[in-house]
């Protein structure tokens, strides 16, 4: 171990600066409060503070940042999604991620693919078709390709899938990337830390102060705030906080699973999702592979993981890739989805004045970050919703509105 090291240990100083501030007390109030230490609230309190000059504000997290879906997922960034607004929205995300890294000054490990998604029969074929002509209408890079440039851009694929699903064609989305995902919420974090706004870890919310229809604060383990403005970004515990809130949303919430094998020689370039066989793989920058399937089939509010979702996973990536059977899953893990009937967000004003909502991102809402961090502040800073997300307000549900993105939110539904 290197001499500076092992002097660093024992000194009693430790002049690295902290990631960010975190003060020893909470205030009495704030101008906005911020529930949920992921990569949505986070990004909020970042965009409120640099696009709209607000940064009295503090972000609680009842555990620590990103420990909730955001350092669970499998970090897929994409746009080539099914309905206009969808990809608008998701492409605007994109947009960001390309230059977040030196926007946060921090290496996000942002690296672009290309995605593949595998069909593996004609109606397969069809929305894959349907939703490459909304993505170029759209301006986003996205086609049908045949078997052919499958096994080019992934020499080692069994075509036949072991003769149960043979692949037919894909949809190329050449945008297709991963990150690292706890990096973005410490980024977000860290930057918006710089600019004033306060992050307490380990402080839950446990109720809601709404008096005449407007939000007056919070109620933590550690003391009450108050504040007039409130976002919920928190994901799979959405229902808690909303029914503290006293309104419905169509969310439920189901388990769903990840798992990485020990690291390989990089040799999977692309990320590939199979909606038919429900998996997806991507190879990460350790050389792992980061293999995830379809939601489970229960709602459960739990993260625990279940042998029956990697035999599954296994048998299936084996039917593309049968060369990986001596390879070993050395870990895996849970998240809890929070999944709405049309798999789009919901996103905006609330019932309750001066309560604002950012939930629904069940499977699919890592890639949607930055641009879910930028709206929400748009939103709450002039209590009105940028166009943009104009088709995940909740109401939409009472509308019979909905924006259906089953076809183009993640594996297998
Ligand atoms: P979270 O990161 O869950 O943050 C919410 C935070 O709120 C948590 O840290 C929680 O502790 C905190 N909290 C909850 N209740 C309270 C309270 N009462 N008080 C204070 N704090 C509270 N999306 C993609 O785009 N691409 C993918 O490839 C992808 N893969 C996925 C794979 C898995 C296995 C899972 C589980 C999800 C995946 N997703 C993917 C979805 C994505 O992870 C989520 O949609 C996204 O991370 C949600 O971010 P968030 O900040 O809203 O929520
Ligand atoms: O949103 O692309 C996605 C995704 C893939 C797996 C889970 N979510």
């Amino acid at each position: 171990m290197p001499y500076r090291l092992i002097k660093f240990a024992f000194s009693k100083q430790h002049p690295e600066a902290a990631f960010f501030r975190q003060p020893a007390q909470i205030r009495d109030s704030y101008d906005a409060v911020i529930i949920g230490g992921g990569g949505h609230g986070l990004a909020a309190a970042y965009y409120l503070a640099r696009d709209h000059g607000i940064t009295n504000v503090a972000v609680l997290e009842r555990g620590y940042l990103g420990g909730g879906n955001t350092g669970r997922n499998t970090t897929i960034i994409r746009s080539n999604y099914l309905t206009p607004e969808g990809v608008a929205f998701y492409d605007a995300s994109v947009k960001i991620w390309e230059n977040l890294s030196q926007e946060l000054d921090l290496n996000l490990f942002y690296s672009n693919r290309g995605h593949f998604t595998l069909a593996h029969t004609e109606s397969a074929m069809r929305t894959m078709r349907w939703r490459a002509e909304v993505n170029k209408q759209m301006g986003v890079k996205s086609e049908v390709l045949g078997p052919d440039d499958i096994q080019q851009a992934c020499p080692q694929i069994d075509l036949s899938c072991a003769g149960h699903a043979p692949i037919l064609g894909a949809l190329y989305h050449a945008p297709g990337s991963v990150a690292r995902h706890d990096g973005v919420a410490w980024g977000y974090g860290r930057a918006a830390s710089q600019m004033g706004v306060e992050i307490f870890q380990n402080t839950e919310v446990t109720g809601l102060d709404i008096r005449g229809g407007r939000i007056h604060g919070v109620q933590t383990n550690r003391g009450n705030i108050k504040t007039g403005k409130v976002l919920s970004a928190v994901a799979g515990f959405t229902p808690r906080i909303t029914q503290m809130a006293g309104i419905r949303t169509p969310i439920v919430i189901h388990p769903l699973q990840a798992c990485v094998t020990e690291p390989m020689k990089p040799w999977l370039n692309t990320i590939l999702v199979s909606g038919s066989l429900h998996v997806y793989v991507s190879q990460s920058s350790r050389g792992e592979l980061v293999m995830g399937a379809a939601l489970d089939p229960y709602e459960l509010h739990s993260t625990r993981s279940t042998l029956d979702f990697v035999e599954g996973l296994s048998s299936h990536i084996l039917d593309m890739f049968p060369f990986l059977s001596g390879i070993k899953v050395v870990r895996q893990w849970a998240g809890m989805a929070d999944m709405t009937p049309d798999f789009a967000p919901i996103m905006g004003r609330t019932p309750v004045a001066g309560f604002y909502l950012d939930a629904g991102w069940g499977t699919w809402g890592f890639k949607a970050t930055p641009i879910s961090g930028k709206t929400m502040a748009e939103t709450m800073a002039r209590d009105q919703e940028p166009e943009l997300i104009d088709a995940f307000r909740l109401s939409r549900f009472r509308e019979f509105e909905l924006t259906g993105e089953k076809g183009a939110a993640a594996v297998g539904h």
